[in-house]
């Protein structure tokens, strides 16, 4: 039985709509060919996500994309691989068409794209966790308050870039008709500890664009990654 005030997931707040705006950015985590059908880590309907991403691209003036950018022998390639941490079939090697961002994936031409996983010897899950570009940093001095996450996958990139964004003082939303998990037991177990954690579990059609847009910045050029 669903009694409102009962069950959290029943209704109420939950239905409510947000407004995005001019302190919003979407976070759009590894949506890559290897995490989609098809691919060589795929998660279980991964590119379903792909439609409703792009439909909400257009209610954000800000946008980050991540991607999985392994060497051919990164760290946590395995022959016999397990599926979980430190032991993943080979996925997302630099260059290959695995690693391309899926070919539907809508992506503004000014939207911030932060390659990560690069280094051989450490495996990144999150966008927060790249040297080369201090992404909250980066974020705060644009006057981001807010980010809502979706991509791919719920229990691994998706639940480390929610928990860094977190740590990092953002107000995180999970959009969560825009992330898929590999297991549907470990990605509900990554949900409840992430609401747990303060973010807000919202759905794609809870959303409406407040026309709202971060005003135009003259130091604002292109990419703030200035060594590559
Ligand atoms: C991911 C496993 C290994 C992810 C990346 O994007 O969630 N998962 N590398
Ligand atoms: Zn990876």
């Amino acid at each position: 039985m669903t009694t409102p005030g009962h069950d959290r997931s029943g209704g109420g707040v939950r239905d409510q709509t947000t407004l995005t705006g001019a302190r919003d950015a979407l976070i759009v985590v590894d949506v890559q060919n290897d995490f989609c059908p098809g691919g060589s880590l795929a998660v279980p309907d991964g590119d379903a996500v792909i439609p409703v991403i792009n439909h909400i691209v257009p209610f954000f003036g800000r946008w980050i994309y991540t991607r999985d950018w392994h060497p051919v022998d990164h760290v946590s390639f395995s022959d016999h691989p397990e599926y979980r941490d430190g032991s993943w079939p080979p996925h997302c090697v630099q260059g290959t068409p695995g690693s391309d961002w899926c070919g539907t994936l809508d992506m503004p031409m000014n939207a911030i794209l932060v390659t990560k996983g690069d280094d051989p010897r450490r495996d990144a899950y999150s966008g927060f966790q790249v040297e080369r570009l201090d992404l909250a940093a980066f974020l705060h001095g644009h006057d981001v308050e807010r980010v809502f996450i979706t991509g791919l996958a719920t229990e691994y990139c998706v639940r480390q870039t929610a928990l860094d964004a977190l740590a990092a003082g953002f107000t995180v939303y999970l959009v969560e008709d825009a992330i898929r998990g590999i297991s549907p037991e470990n990605s509900a177990r990554a949900l409840s500890e992430l609401e747990q954690a303060g973010a807000i579990r919202i759905r794609s059609t809870q959303l409406v664009d407040s026309g709202e847009r971060p005003a135009p910045a003259h130091h604002e050029h292109g990419s703030p990654i200035d060594d590559d």
